[in-house]
């Protein structure tokens, strides 16, 4: 690879070994179908009941639902979609200039996951961005094309916005108050990956993104409409989640999970790629702002053990819920396989003490 980004016009006509899987984890794409059962929830709807009757079917059996006539405007929308494709058709120096491979970096333009500490890339470029508060990030995202700044932002307020009333309806469909969720997170932050897929000469070898959770509390995606590529774990098989006009795929994360002590998924999912076309993604995080990084040390027998953890605390169902970030101080970017040890459980009905550790 002579360029350090995948979109940089070249266009290849085998896949360069460093993004190929080996056999057992490759996708099979000719092994996955289409969800066809997808929630697709009306936000118009004037039955607030019956909403948050579906988000808690939805929650609980998939992770994941598109919401339609959800709030944020057409011309947000279209310009968000506008914005990123200008985006990444820049000349190539122009997007050089703010490319990164260090994940603590707020705002960049960066390929695959974690490029210096991946073994197999990804065929994927994406633009990193802090979006809350804006005026602290604003300031330092892309100037060109020069109304990106503008619309990207007008986007991420509506976005927020549209978060937060699913929070309020996810605590409803918890049994709890309206502002539950929203009170225990705190002010949340908001981060958004502006994701680009191009073709791939070998979409059977190699993945977008592969299979994940998302670390944050709620992930709410806006899928380009022309291409399809976001698959989702259920039942132990990959399905396709084909895109829906007009709708946001909602994703729950890990916090969500956590919060409602399991009864809500927080879903596997993934990208794949195909040989024809480009695809693009913009994937916007709601994250808890109440976050502890700490080092703790654990023994076991003779030996310690010192990790870096994050705290994080909600006072609805699990005490405390402490989650290792693989080589990354950029909490929504971790590709994590998780397992829950759970250390203590205090005796009060409603709180314990978990830890989830999240090995690599
Ligand atoms: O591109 C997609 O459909 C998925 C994106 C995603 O999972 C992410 O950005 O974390």
């Amino acid at each position: 690879m002579d360029t350090k980004v995948l979109s940089s016009g070249v266009r290849y006509s085998t896949l360069p070994e460093s993004y190929v899987r080996p056999e057992s984890e490759r996708p099979r794409l000719s092994e996955v179908s289409e969800c066809e059962n997808v929630p697709i929830i009306d936000l118009g709807c004037e039955d607030r009941s019956h909403i948050v009757q579906q988000i808690s079917l939805a929650c609980m059996h998939f992770g994941f639902f598109q919401v339609i006539n959800h709030g944020v405007s057409k011309e947000a929308v279209e310009g968000m979609l506008q914005a990123a494709h200008d985006f990444f058709r820049l000349p190539l120096e122009e997007k050089l200039k703010l490319y990164s491979d260090d994940p603590s970096k707020t705002m960049r333009l960066s390929t695959s996951f974690n490029v210096n500490k991946e073994k197999v890339h990804n065929w994927r470029d994406y633009l990193r961005l802090h979006c809350y508060p804006l005026h602290k990030y604003v300031p330092e995202w892309p100037s060109n094309p020069p109304p990106f700044r503008e619309i990207v932002s007008n986007y991420c307020i509506e976005v927020r916005e549209l978060g937060y009333r699913l929070q309020e309806l996810i605590s409803e469909s918890l049994g709890l108050e309206k502002d539950y969720i929203k009170k225990v997170l705190g002010e949340q932050g908001q981060h958004m990956a502006v994701n680009y897929y191009p073709p791939c000469p070998e979409p059977e070898l190699t993945y977008g993104l592969p299979g994940h959770t998302d670390p944050n509390a709620l992930t709410i995606l806006l899928q380009d409409l022309q291409v399809a590529g976001l698959q989702v774990l259920k039942d132990g098989k990959w399905l396709a989640v084909n895109p829906h006009p007009n709708a946001f795929v909602i994703n729950i994360g890990d916090q969500l999970q956590a919060l409602s002590n399991g009864r809500y998924k927080s879903v596997w999912h993934r990208a794949t790629v195909n040989s024809d076309m480009e695809r693009m993604s913009v994937a916007s995080f709601l994250c808890p702002w109440i976050l502890l990084t700490q080092s703790i040390t654990v023994s076991f027998g003779a030996g310690t053990w010192t990790k870096n953890i994050v705290w994080s605390y909600s006072k609805t169902s699990i005490g405390f819920v402490a989650r290792r970030f693989l080589d990354s101080s950029d909490r929504s970017e971790c590709i994590i396989r998780d397992s829950i040890i759970r250390l203590k459980t205090i005796r009060c009905r409603r709180f314990m003490l978990s830890v989830m550790w999240f090995l690599s």
